[in-house]
């Protein structure tokens, strides 16, 4: 493997370690805990007695260029933070007392190994599943222990609604053209931008449904954008909101949320209308573009414009500008996905790219794998499992794109229902007897519904969690809890797109250890047959794998001789030169070796192999009676600076200084027709249930719209319950159905659903009346088939067993 790596050294020293006055700088990257995506490449400072004191940026990296956010300069705060995990503990009383017993390592994992042996033994180890978080260097350690070491097949997301997270675009990639793809900010080589004798600035990027500034999501850093930008690229935004690069934007299209897929398929018909297509890409490259050009006619600007609320004239100059400009590229995000249509929008999307060329080229959509191909994700170990296991997944034989390998995880759902039934999909008993939770909170943030997913979780024997801080979800479900360190206590290699880079371990805190470390002491007792013997800790665990990638240098040439980052060697234009298909040949890695805008696969499952718009479950148009008692358009999610998920809400951090309280947008006329002020407690409230937030006032929405943030509990209030921090009281959550994907099963409506709102007053907010009190004392919010109640529920009700799927014929896409 040939690898780039000549970049300017000057500011500090070329070394791992070094001294700054009293202070020892180590040269490393922040990734995990806390979370983030990205991984950038810091100088940690500790003191004497190894406490983490600062965190510098490294201006030496070509990576972040020194830029550091706030959760970053704060990282200390949350490292030293008094609430952090520092021992293992046993539940002592019932689950949601909060009593817990102290125990030795040992004896947490004689707790795990006695239960996985005997879980095993009862009903396979397919009654064991794990269960993951985002962004944090979890993937390749909860893949590999749940494989080889637990042996069971399960392990996804924790409990997100249709995976809704990344899955839905990767899915759909990989089926159009056989990888993934990303914007080209001149991210994979370290001579960047002008520095790079091939990049070519982008003329247009389209921001389409992420804040990149903000949210530096999918291991692509909002800065470079803006370098881009610097450097002259113009920009299209697509997002309900006035973002601050949406002000920057030559265009700003404020869609109504879960609308995206009608306006990709508009712009393509004005694009294809007026000819603006590169013909040349498309004759050489592409499969199915008559279909698609026939497609995209029932897709007119004017109705478009219709249902995205967006001007038509804004959609054809867009359309315009994104296709004449030469590149063009697009940065998509997690918007994308959570709609039940997240594979058809991303699909739309990934034609829109297709048609203009912008595919692997200098400046547009270039095609990418992880840091030296190493498998370092949901895939790691798999070779442990036992034959016939992958096809058990939980999900698969209802979803092709599961059976077919086309995600290498289990379907989150589905999980979710044979926790609370004892079935798999295709109604055989699956008892889910443990589930190992590592990096995640699903009751406060990741799962929809979390009503239901708290009172499912009741029928699972045994839950493990490996975590940094006692969650609500710990309080509430868990029966061992295991702390874990933090980025400053890893050693540990990050590989999730070039360039791989080394954490390298300075500190350590009480008795957390690393996710890696509780791996492979796991897997010394539970399979030993699996591990080699000398893998004893985290950095022979990276060594190992290193090797076994043929990658051609350990860790500790990483760290000493490359400053901590080494790049692969980056080539454009991959597809011509056979650099994607394991036969050498060019094209794509797909049936017909094309780019497919008319997806082959698809079309021999049945389904429709073209992209479509579909109006999401609930909304003005698909729902009118519903949304005459909750008229608002639904978006949760909205992200800042200040959190990562349910992350940074300890007290006393800079972030809750800044941000003490949940905020959800609204226009301000929007606000005086429902007689909320500005600042107020608001209820917002619909047919699945109801949180507060704090009335933000935002005259860039649409009036018809409002934005709430995620991931909320107030680690100051009472830990047991009725309290439990208050996690479902200011949950957008609870407003979101779990089990209505779309037909791949990728994407849900988290994005896409409907609300009323009215002020918190004195006569509503009395303590019978908030959230987590009715759920944990009153058993409210019951919408799934776990009900308590056999009521239906509305979308059981509405989907009268069938769905509204585009092409309701054959529901197995
Ligand atoms: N600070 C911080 N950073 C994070 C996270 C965090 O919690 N905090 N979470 C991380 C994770 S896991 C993820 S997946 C990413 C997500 O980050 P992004 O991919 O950037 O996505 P979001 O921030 O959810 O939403 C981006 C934009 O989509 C807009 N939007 C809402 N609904 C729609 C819609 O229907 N269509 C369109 N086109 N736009 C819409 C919102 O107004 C918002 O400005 O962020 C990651 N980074
Ligand atoms: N309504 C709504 N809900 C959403 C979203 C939305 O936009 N709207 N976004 C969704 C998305 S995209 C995602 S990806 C999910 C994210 O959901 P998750 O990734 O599950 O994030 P958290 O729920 O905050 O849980 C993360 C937990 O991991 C712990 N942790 C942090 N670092 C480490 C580590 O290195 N090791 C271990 N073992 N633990 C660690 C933290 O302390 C925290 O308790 O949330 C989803 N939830
Ligand atoms: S993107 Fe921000 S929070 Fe994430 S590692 Fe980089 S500086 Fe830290
Ligand atoms: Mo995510």
């Amino acid at each position: 493997m040939e690898y780039n790596n000549e970049y300017n050294l000057d500011l500090y020293p070329k070394k791992l370690h070094w001294k700054e006055g009293d202070l020892t700088a180590t040269r490393t990257t922040m990734w995990s805990g806390p979370g983030c995506h990205e991984g950038c490449q810091v100088i940690f400072y500790t003191d004497d007695d190894g406490k983490l004191v600062k965190v510098e940026g490294d201006p030496n990296s070509p990576f972040n260029q020194g830029r550091l956010c706030m959760r970053c300069l704060e990282l200390p705060e949350l490292v030293n933070h008094e609430e952090r995990l520092r021992y293992p503990m046993k539940r002592a009383g019932k689950r949601g007392e909060d009593k817990w017993e102290r125990v030795s390592w040992d004896e947490a994992y004689d707790i795990i190994e006695e239960k996985v042996r005997a879980f095993q033994e009862k009903d396979g180890p397919e009654s064991i599943i794990s269960m993951i978080g985002t962004g944090r260097n979890v993937s390749q350690v909860i893949a590999h222990n749940q494989y080889a070491n637990f042996g069971g097949p399960d392990l996804t997301l924790c409990f997100l609604s249709g995976d809704s997270c990344m899955l839905p675009r990767t899915a759909l990639c990989y089926v159009v053209m056989g990888n993934q793809w990303v914007a080209d900010m001149s991210q994979f080589r370290p001579d960047r931008y002008e520095n790079d004798p091939e990049w070519q600035i982008p003329e247009c990027i389209v921001i389409w449904g992420t804040n990149p500034v903000v949210c530096n999501s999918d291991a692509f850093l909002g800065h470079w954008i803006v370098e881009a930008m610097k450097r002259g690229s113009e920009l299209v935004t697509i997002d309900p909101q006035l973002t601050w690069i949406a002000s920057k934007s030559k265009y700003w299209l404020r869609l109504r949320p879960g609308t995206d897929a009608a306006l990709a398929l508009g712009m393509m018909n004005v694009i294809i209308g007026e000819d603006l297509v590169d013909h040349d890409f498309i004759d050489k490259w592409t499969y199915g573009f008559e279909a698609l050009a026939e497609r995209v006619k029932d897709y007119p600007v004017e109705k478009v414009a219709e249902i995205c609320w967006v001007e038509p004239e804004l959609i054809v100059e867009a359309a315009r500008f994104y296709a004449k400009a030469h590149p063009s590229t697009i940065q998509w995000g997690l918007a994308v996905d959570m709609s039940k249509i997240g594979t058809p929008t991303a699909h739309a999307i990934a034609c829109l790219a297709g048609i203009t060329g912008n595919i692997d080229n200098p400046g547009g959509n270039i095609l990418i794998d992880q840091a030296c191909g190493l498998e370092f994700g949901y895939n790691s170990g798999i070779e442990y499992l036992k034959e016939g296991m992958v096809e058990k997944r939980l999900g698969n034989s209802k979803y092709n794109l599961k059976k077919y390998g086309f995600t290498a995880s289990s379907q989150s759902d589905a999980i979710l229902e044979a926790c609370e039934t004892g079935l798999d999909e295709k109604g055989d008993p699956r008892p889910v007897n443990m589930l190992w939770i590592q990096s995640s909170n699903p009751i406060t943030n990741m799962g929809q519904d979390a009503p239901r997913i708290y009172r499912a979780m009741e029928k699972v024997p045994f839950i493990c969690v490996v975590d940094l801080f006692k969650t609500p979800f710990i309080v509430a479900c868990a029966d061992l809890v295991l702390p874990c360190a933090m980025s400053n206590e890893r050693d540990c290699i990050r590989v999730w797109f070039d360039p791989v880079r080394s954490l390298t371990k300075c500190s350590s805190f009480y008795e957390a250890k690393e996710d890696e470390q509780i791996m492979i002491d796991l897997g010394h007792r539970l399979a030993p047959e699996s591990w080699p013997e000398w893998v004893k800790e985290p950095r022979d665990y990276m060594n190992w794998r290193l090797q076994v990638g043929n990658c051609g240098f350990t860790m500790e040439e990483l760290e000493n001789d490359h400053a901590g980052m080494i790049y692969n060697d980056f080539r454009y234009y991959k597809y011509e030169k056979g650099l994607l298909r394991p036969d050498g040949q060019p094209g794509f890695m797909t049936p017909t070796g094309r780019y497919e805008f008319y997806i082959s696969l698809f079309d021999s499952w049945g389904v429709d192999a073209l992209p479509f718009y579909e109006e999401p479950p609930t909304s003005p148009v698909s729902t009118p009676e519903l949304a005459e008692e909750y008229p608002l358009v639904l978006t949760t999610g909205k992200r800042s600076f200040e959190f990562f998920h349910s992350e940074w809400r300890q007290a006393n951090t800079t972030s809750r200084e800044l941000h003490p309280v949940p905020y959800f947008d609204i226009h301000p006329d929007t606000a005086a027709k429902y007689g909320v002020a500005e600042g107020q407690w608001t209820w917002i409230e619909n047919q699945m249930g109801k949180c507060r937030q704090v009335a933000r006032f935002n005259d860039t929405l649409d009036p018809r719209v409002i934005s709430t943030e995620h991931g909320w509990w107030f680690p100051e209030q009472e830990a047991a319950e009725p309290s439990l921090f208050g996690v479902f009281d200011c949950n957008p959550n609870n407003l979101i159905p779990m089990c209505e994907n779309g037909p791949s099963g990728y994407g849900a409506p988290i994005k896409c659903g409907m609300a009323k709102v009215y002020p918190c007053t004195p006569d509503n907010m009395r303590p019978e009346d908030q959230p987590t009190y009715q759920v944990t004392a009153t058993n409210g919010y019951t919408h799934g088939p776990s009900h308590k109640s056999d009521e239906p529920s509305f979308y059981d009700q509405n989907n009268k067993g069938e769905t509204s799927w585009h092409k309701p014929a054959n529901t197995a896409f």
